[in-house]
């Protein structure tokens, strides 16, 4: 009885302080599917464009694609009828990739290893707060080459956090940025290992990278969607706060950066779309603080990377334009930079097969993007995204399985090396 009348309060105050997000149930994706489709035209093009405005119904998992003129789209069950019906008015070729989008999450939440659920590894998805545990530790375990740096405070209050690993003082800076999108996990799981790898590997080639640069990592940036991503709706991508006159909550960060804001079809003014630019450029306070940010330590680095998936490419700029003949003046260096990471990457016993050119030529247009702004408006003249796996039209999109978080990594350390590589010979850092 006793017993009960202490619990009771404590339970109530743990419900309470968990705040909105534990009122609603955790999304369930029974029966979802994902097709990837082959479009031919603008018609077509413009049919899966209308219905993917209601992203609840259809998400797109993967836009269109210039060069292989592929879409992945995941659709609602009770809409499927509708799809294949819009899919037969166009004449649009589909191929089904992921039956049942449950099934998948699912199976990336089973242990790997029950070691796992002791201490952190490389073998399973954290959730943000045991990421933040984990951060916690090894800037305890390694005081004398990390420090905390904190970009700034997201919509829903939480702390952005980022870590430098420094061997000394002075040194060229990189600056990593993951996990802006919120649904694409490998990316923060790889910035984590990524960081690990730079305190504690014995290889010469990992050790040279973490001693001769400034390491400056944000393991996760949209901190919010993220949490939200684990919590609530394993499929959010976008940022957290709410829209004055609509419904739908949120905004693509990578949409929200003043570079060329919501111009050029590469983003979108509804703020049910995936790729809602927000309001006005810097609406969403984690871009906002990002901005301010980098603007007042743009003297810290020379070398700009954003950590995305899927679909297993290198993406420089420009994000804007899909005109080859509107390019940087460093375009040649970055295609050498890009063909440095790919060959790297296939050399590796996995043989993956990268991608790499502008992002407007090789993907698609992508206007206000994290990347486009640091290169066109803090002039760095080295700036990728980089596209995790899984491979397009793959079986698992951005619910790749434990297992593949290591192989991924491994592509990550290999590619990086060889892009840092190229980046100083061509006399950049
Ligand atoms: O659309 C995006 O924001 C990125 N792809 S994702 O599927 N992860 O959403 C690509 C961003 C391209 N980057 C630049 N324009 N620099
Ligand atoms: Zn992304």
């Amino acid at each position: 009885m006793r017993l009960v009348g202490l619990l009771l309060p404590l339970v109530l105050l743990a419900l309470v302080s968990a705040g909105t997000v534990k009122d609603t149930p955790k999304k369930r994706f029974d029966n979802y599917k994902v097709y990837q489709l082959i479009i031919k035209n603008k018609i077509q093009l413009a049919a899966i464009n209308k219905l993917s405005e209601l992203s609840e119904k259809f998400n797109i998992w993967k836009e269109y694609d210039e060069r292989t003129k592929q879409i992945d789209i995941m659709v609602q069950p009770e809409e499927l009828s509708h799809f294949h019906e819009i899919l037969k008015l166009n004449n649009i070729h589909s191929e089904l990739v992921v039956p049942n989008v449950q099934t998948l999450i699912d199976e990336e939440q089973q242990q790997v290893t029950p070691q796992d659920n002791v201490s952190f590894g490389w073998t399973k998805y954290y959730e943000l707060e045991e990421i933040q545990a984990w951060l916690d530790e090894i800037l305890a375990t390694y005081p004398e080459v990390t420090k905390e740096f904190i970009v700034g405070q997201s919509y829903e209050g939480r702390t952005i956090r980022g870590i430098t690993i420094s061997h000394g003082t002075d040194k060229p800076g990189i600056f990593i940025e993951s996990n802006i999108h919120a649904r694409e996990w490998i990316t923060s799981a790889s910035a984590t290992w990524f960081i690990n790898q730079l305190l504690t590997s014995q290889d010469p080639d990992v050790r040279n990278l973490a001693d001769s640069y400034d390491w400056h990592i944000v393991p996760v940036f949209n901190v919010d969607g993220f949490d939200y991503s684990h919590k609530k709706d394993r499929m959010w991508r976008k940022t957290r706060q709410p829209h004055s006159t609509n419904a739908c909550i949120g905004a693509d960060a990578n949409r929200n950066f003043d570079s060329y804001w919501l111009q050029n079809g590469g983003s979108s003014d509804n703020p049910c779309s995936e790729t809602f630019a927000g309001d006005v450029p810097n609406s969403e306070p984690e871009a906002k603080a990002l901005v301010e940010y980098l603007t007042a330590h743009q003297d810290e680095f020379k070398v700009y990377l954003s950590f995305h998936s899927y679909g297993l490419w290198l993406l420089s700029p420009y994000g804007h334009t899909a005109d080859p003949l509107e390019k940087p003046e460093n375009a040649d260096d970055l295609l050498e930079i890009g063909e440095a990471f790919t060959a790297a990457v296939k050399a590796l016993p996995y043989a993956t097969d990268y991608v790499h050119g502008p992002t407007g030529t090789t993907l698609y247009v992508a206007s206000g993007t994290s990347v486009d702004w640091v290169f066109n408006e803090l002039n760095k003249e080295v700036a990728f995204t980089l596209e995790f796996r899984d491979k397009t039209g793959g079986s698992y999109g951005f619910i790749l399985p434990p297992v593949q978080i290591i192989p991924n990594c491994e592509e990550l350390m290999a590619g990086m090396l060889a892009l840092i590589g190229k980046t100083k010979d061509l006399g950049y850092l």
